[in-house]
């Protein structure tokens, strides 16, 4: 068949073929999606290729907190895309100088060092504090252990999923990178106990988001800090979830008044628009990188640049941290006010919040599925905790119409699932 008849076949089949079954025939089958096909995204509403209205409570794992298509970001977008996206590094450019020192200033890190994924953020991390530790606290080359977090996420590649407690994402993709030990999150005496001479550092998620949306006990940011400093360990805080105003605060650190030694920033970075993703930390940590030890294609593109600055400006402009603070308190008292019996807990902060379901009710993907229905959509987690993560521009009345729709959904499940049983004759 001739390359034209080749692609007009394959047009005309795509035209019509079914967006679900064109992936499931030729993608990789790596997540499960909600049967529901998005065509376009405006504020806090999906829309399906139906024309079906959604409100989004998950804002794509929170990488969506200005919502879809904010047009100062939009602009930005499209405006630099048509003057500059991309140069490498090997030269500068009028866009990167202004957003790093937006980034310092945002987190009030001492240097910034652009990328594009969360994941890339956190090997970036790993690199510096490994460096850090060799040529600063004279640790012998190759010895370096970094602490992490019994239930950390902080991304998919080999590296950091060597360090996951979570069967499924190391199953079948070893051997993993030495250097790493885990403790219990939300104890600081057992990563005082695990701290040793060669120690680097510790990464740790203030608020565990995959791990269920879980919430350490007040003070534990600042003994880890306090233990840290005492120690000469890096305190490395991963915010590529909870920062940029998702808890309510620019940093979930800043509710504890805490300042690591290194921090992740991913997701909402990137405006909701294109991947964005930075490592900050303490000059004499960032000053181990020299021209050539590290870098990437794509890191610290123009284009990126110039969203990463205008998001950093919206976040501020529009006072978002203050309003997930606000509708956060809102949707937790909310949902308390639910008092249903299939709700065995709400934790979270801000607009970062988990629901979790007694799975004597239902599982927390049947509750996702039959949200659906009710014109919500957000993501499981864990088996047992609904996300709600919507973006940080939700309304009132939204975060009502979605605590409204989870109150039908588990009534009818729980109909569903308490009927008595038929006496045993
Ligand atoms: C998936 C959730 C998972 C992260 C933290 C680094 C990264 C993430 C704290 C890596 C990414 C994403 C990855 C995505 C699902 C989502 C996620 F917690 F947000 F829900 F998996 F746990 N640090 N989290 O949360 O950033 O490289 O993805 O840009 O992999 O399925 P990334």
């Amino acid at each position: 068949m001739s390359t034209t008849a080749r692609a007009a076949a394959l047009r005309s089949r795509t035209a019509t073929a079914d967006p679900i079954e064109l992936e499931a025939r030729h993608g990789a089958h790596n997540y499960h999606p909600l049967p529901v096909v998005i065509s376009r995204g405006e504020g806090v509403w999906l829309f399906d290729t139906e024309g079906r209205r959604y409100l989004d409570m998950m804002s794509a794992y929170s990488a969506v907190s200005f919502g879809h298509g904010h047009p100062v970001l939009v602009k930005a977008l499209t405006e630099q895309a048509q003057r500059l996206a991309i140069t490498s590094r090997a030269f500068h450019t009028d866009r990167l100088g202004a957003f790093l020192e937006a980034l310092t200033r945002a987190t009030g890190m001492d240097r910034a060092l652009p990328m594009n994924s969360g994941a890339e953020a956190v090997e970036t991390a790993i690199k510096a504090a490994r460096k850090w530790a060799y040529k600063v606290k004279s640790v012998p080359e190759g010895r370096a252990r970094i602490l992490v977090a019994e239930g950390n996420f902080a991304g998919r590649t080999t590296t950091i999923v060597g360090f996951s407690s979570e069967a499924q994402y190391r199953d079948g993709f070893g051997p993993f990178a030495p250097g790493f030990a885990s403790v219990p999150f939300g104890d600081a005496a057992a990563l005082e106990a695990a701290i040793t001479p060669e120690t680097a550092a510790f990464i740790v998620e203030p608020i565990q988001g995959e791990a269920g949306i879980v919430v350490p006990p007040a003070g534990y940011l600042r003994a880890v800090r306090e233990i840290c400093t005492r120690h000469n360990v890096l305190m490395i805080c991963d915010e590529v979830q909870t920062g940029l105003g998702r808890t309510g605060a620019m940093l979930a650190c800043d509710h504890e008044g805490v300042k690591p030694d290194g921090l992740t920033l991913g997701k909402a970075l990137g405006g909701g628009l294109l991947p964005v993703s930075a490592f900050l930390a303490r000059a004499d940590v960032m000053a181990q990188f020299t021209p050539g030890d590290h870098g990437s294609t794509f890191g610290g593109n123009p284009l990126a640049a110039a969203v990463g600055l205008a998001a950093l400006q919206t976040l501020e402009n529009e006072h978002l941290a203050e309003r997930a603070q606000r509708e956060g308190a809102h949707l937790v008292a909310s949902l308390r006010a639910l008092r249903h019996p299939a709700i065995t807990d709400i934790r979270g902060k801000g607009l970062l919040v988990g629901v979790q379901i007694d799975p004597a009710f239902a599982s927390a993907r049947a509750v996702c599925e039959a949200l659906m229905a009710e014109g919500v959509l957000t993501k499981d987690t864990h088996h047992t905790v609904v996300r709600l993560a919507p973006p940080l521009v939700i309304e009132r009345a939204q975060v009502d119409q979605a605590v409204a729709a989870l109150g039908r959904v588990l009534e009818r499940l729980s109909q569903r699932t308490i009927t008595p049983e038929p006496a045993l004759h």
